[in-house]
């Protein structure tokens, strides 16, 4: 699967002309010169120009993001400049300047972290470039940006809170597993799983929360931790996601436990390999998080550039997925 996905993003970055980094663009640049040449007024892009400042490649929902985004943009013959940003806000907010002075219709961003992006913005504010917030938040006024397309982090914390009372009986340890320190999808789904506790299972407890940077390779490191620290006394994991798990997975089992069984795992996003690893009966929930952002992306560019109002908050609709059905779902899984 992960050969495949590979092998269609090396085809649309030919197609594309994307590069891992830095950005470039996939239209016609001598053509739009000039244009300007020989017109006196700014001109209209014909097509739809978009820069898009993406976070990295840190997990496989990410990797379903990104070609959902530059799948769309082909199928719509969208003129994409794509940046990956590697994890670094700094690169993020190189990519966002690039894009105003190449003067783009409206920038897209997956904020890393909540903070710092106000400057920025509001430089893309000045230029007359609305900003689309893509799967993160980012921590500013509302007048920064047109609108948030993601999901809400709370609600996935708080689902996840009643997975795992289920498994454990409403009692038991957890360790937590956050995502990168600062970004608003790890601190809300903190939050949110840590409320509900508060609210309605006073018998269950976090005994340790680490971050593990939403990578699967950290997500194994800070459980192999946990598990010298606390032997025996860990009942569940509670990942931000779910590659971070099927990293927990692999220390669990190096421990010689059985995970999905002495230990139990909840985790969020809903990406086939966990999937394959409820059906296997190592994992147990996943609160699904929805990628496949790139329709609803260019459908709200489209509409900044024709001079229409977007939703400020545009929602992922999602469900919660568990290892009784995991063999029927995972056909039907689409990333
Ligand atoms: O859950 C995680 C990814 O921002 C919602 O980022 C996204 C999160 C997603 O790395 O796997």
């Amino acid at each position: 699967m992960a050969k495949k996905f590979f092998a269609l993003i090396v085809v649309l970055t030919m197609v594309l002309g994307i590069t891992g980094c830095g950005s470039q663009s996939t239209g016609n640049q001598q053509g739009d010169t000039k244009k300007t040449e020989e017109s006196t007024e700014k001109p209209k892009n014909e097509k739809l120009v978009i820069g898009f400042a993406q976070i990295g490649q840190e997990s496989g929902w990410r990797d379903a993001e990104t070609f959902s985004i530059l799948q769309e943009a082909e199928k719509l013959g969208v003129d994409l400049k794509f940046s990956d940003a590697q994890q670094k806000q700094e690169n993020q907010i190189k990519a966002i300047r690039t894009f105003i002075q190449q003067g783009v219709d409206v920038i897209g961003v997956a904020p890393v972290v909540e903070t710092g992006w106000e400057t920025v913005f509001k430089e893309a504010k000045d230029a007359g470039i609305p900003i689309i917030l893509v799967d993160r938040r980012a921590a500013v006024p509302e007048d920064l940006y047109a609108s948030f397309i993601g999901s809400d982090f709370i609600l996935e914390g708080n689902n996840a809170a009643d997975e795992m009372a289920k498994l454990l009986n409403n009692k038991g340890n957890i360790v937590e597993l956050q995502g990168t320190v600062g970004a608003s999808a790890a601190t809300d789904r903190m939050k949110g799983f840590k409320d509900q506790l508060a609210a309605k299972y006073p018998d269950m407890k976090i005994i340790a929360s680490q971050t593990g940077d939403f990578t699967r390779a950290k997500g194994k490191e800070v459980m192999e931790a946990f598990l010298k620290a606390y032997p025996g006394q860990i009942n569940g994991v509670y990942g931000h996601n779910d590659d971070m798990v099927l990293g927990a997975i692999e220390a669990i089992k190096d421990a010689g436990l059985k995970p999905g069984v002495d230990i139990k795992t909840v985790s969020v996003d809903g990406v086939k390999g966990l999937f394959e690893a409820m059906a296997a009966g190592e994992a147990n929930v996943t609160v699904e998080c929805n990628p496949l952002l790139g329709p609803q992306f260019f459908k709200a560019c489209q509409d900044l550039k024709d001079g229409k109002t977007t939703e400020k908050w545009i929602k992922s609709e999602e469900s919660v997925y568990r290892a009784e059905t995991a063999k029927d779902d995972l056909p039907n899984r689409k990333y």
